[in-house]
């Protein structure tokens, strides 16, 4: 019930923005929903309903008319409550414009907090370093690992020169269970060395809280994007590690020869031991430059979503083991010499819909977003997906030079989530639109059966991202962007202002 209370409104605010009649209806159906949790007048609900709703304008209107009201007599039933409906869509109409009934997309205010983290942010993440209950911000670069601490962000290193150059990606969690983050990363970056094994290890902290680094055995070469998840719905998380490239394999054609494993690893009793245990998802696709897991279709075990040369995929495992594997995106297959694409996430429409958001091809120009066939659709294995049945690809944006970093989140609290871009390198000169590189956001809507998208520039120029994702850094209920840069050399916070 509570999920239902608190994204329903939204959905239902952002529905009937626009249109004063659905206003009337739709608040009565929100009204519906509250009446049972939370007390006080129809007028009281609306003020904490739309102030969920992040429409703070309407919440005020609420509260005035509610002060300004006879009391209302509960047992006078739905036509008082009608009535004040009518009064309150009334006033509503008198008292705002329309465009005051939609929130304005957020001004993003940057913070840099490192303007050299390294020669290049590989990664950058957020956890509870200090477990102060704020997200402090984690930045992996060739040689180190370095946290930063909310709010003064505060420098200190977790390791330095102490693991094989160069490192490459980070992802937290508690591997060791003792209630301090840990972290899993990733190194011995060499992206066209397609024979010797890149390095994984975990970071934990021994008593006394000095970092120290775990081995994990690992035998396949280019080592470039790990995730913790649980694919096999085991109550406990795996973690997942993906190499760029096949063994054996080289460019330009990165897509013939032997297939990426990706595989999948136990945490062991003892994690401290390096053999941990593995399978092996799949080991078909090559150039799987990144990977999200995710439960699309609410089992309570999480996919594999994987962008690769050949597309974008789904792995799903079945409780008996048995991995399936469904193409859902194309992938740009048209460009040369690189195809496929590079960036994948999953984001939610405002009917709830899926979609998954790319960079085509790999290290590519276009930002592309994939809707299912129909709506609501379950997209694994052993649902109602038809296997090969792909989904539609719509090219929201093109040209940006080297897309390197794609996340998906609601930063507006509209109730759909916006696709965050990062770019890497300047646009060519005279190509349209930002000049790059930087930090972009698209606002992707369903208008008339039709996928459109808005452009909001976060930075342009001033952050060659290499990683960036969105967390709400200052507990202000508003999701922020922390980004990471290659030539820049940068961190960067991006605060979600309004
Ligand atoms: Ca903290
Ligand atoms: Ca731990
Ligand atoms: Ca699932
Ligand atoms: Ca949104």
């Amino acid at each position: 019930m509570e999920a239902t209370h608190s994204i329903a409104p939204r959905v239902i605010c952002v529905s009937a923005r626009g249109n004063l009649d659905l206003v009337s209806i739709m608040y009565f159906q929100v009204w519906k929903l509250y009446r049972g949790v939370i007390a006080g007048s129809p007028l009281a609900v609306a003020n904490r309903v739309f102030s969920i709703c992040g429409i703070p304008k309407l919440a005020r209107l609420a509260l005035e008319l509610d002060r300004t009201a006879k009391p209302f007599d509960r047992d006078s039933g739905i036509r008082e409550i009608n009535m004040r409906v009518s009064l309150f869509t009334t006033v509503l109409s008198l008292s705002c414009s329309l465009s005051a009934l939609g929130a304005d997309f957020p001004r993003f205010q940057p913070q840099e907090i490192d303007a050299h983290a390294g020669v290049v942010c590989y990664a950058v993440t957020v956890a509870d370093v200090n477990g102060d209950g704020k997200q402090d911000v984690v930045v992996v670069t060739e040689d180190a690992v370095i946290w930063y601490e909310n709010p003064s962000w505060n420098k200190q290193d977790i390791v330095r020169q102490a693991t094989a150059q160069d490192n490459v990606c980070i992802q937290p969690h508690d591997i060791d269970g003792d209630g301090r983050i840990d972290f899993a990363l990733g190194a011995g970056w060499r992206p066209t060395d397609t024979t010797k094994p890149g390095t994984l290890q975990w970071l934990g902290r021994d008593r006394e809280g000095r970092w120290q680094i775990h081995p994990i055995s690992f035998e396949e070469p280019t080592l470039h994007r790990l995730r913790f998840g649980d694919v096999k719905g085991s109550g406990r998380k795996q973690l997942v590690v993906a190499a760029l490239q096949g063994r054996g394999t080289k460019g330009p054609n990165w897509g013939e020869g032997q297939g990426v494993r990706i595989v999948v690893h136990d945490i062991p009793g003892e994690p401290t031991a390096a053999a941990w245990p593995i399978e092996i998802a799949d080991s078909t696709l090559h150039t799987t430059h990144n990977l999200q897991l995710v439960d699309t279709d609410g089992d309570g075990r999480d996919e594999i979503i994987v962008a690769a040369w050949e597309g974008v995929f789904i792995l799903d495992r079945d409780p008996s083991g048995r991995w399936t594997k469904i193409k859902i995106g194309s992938g740009n297959q048209e460009a040369k010499p690189f195809k496929g694409a590079s960036e994948v996430k999953v984001g939610r429409l405002l009917d709830g819909a899926p979609f998954i958001a790319t960079i085509e091809p790999w290290h590519g120009f276009q930002v592309v977003v994939y809707t299912a066939p129909a709506p609501n659709e379950k997209i694994a294995a052993g649902t109602t997906a038809a296997p090969e049945s792909l989904w539609t690809r719509h090219v929201i944006a093109e040209p940006l030079q080297w897309g390197h970093a794609v996340w998906c989140a609601d930063l507006e609290s509209d109730g759909d989530d916006e696709l965050i871009v990062g770019q890497r390198d300047p646009n060519k000169q005279g190509a349209a639109g930002p000049k790059g590189p930087g930090v972009f956001v698209f606002d992707v809507k369903r208008e008339k059966g039709d996928l459109v998208s808005a452009r909001h520039t976060i930075d342009d120029g001033g952050m060659a991202c290499e990683d960036a994702l969105a967390s709400d850094l200052d507990g202000d209920g508003r999701i922020d962007l922390i980004a990471a840069g290659r030539a820049t050399h940068n961190v960067k916070i991006y605060w979600n202002r309004r």
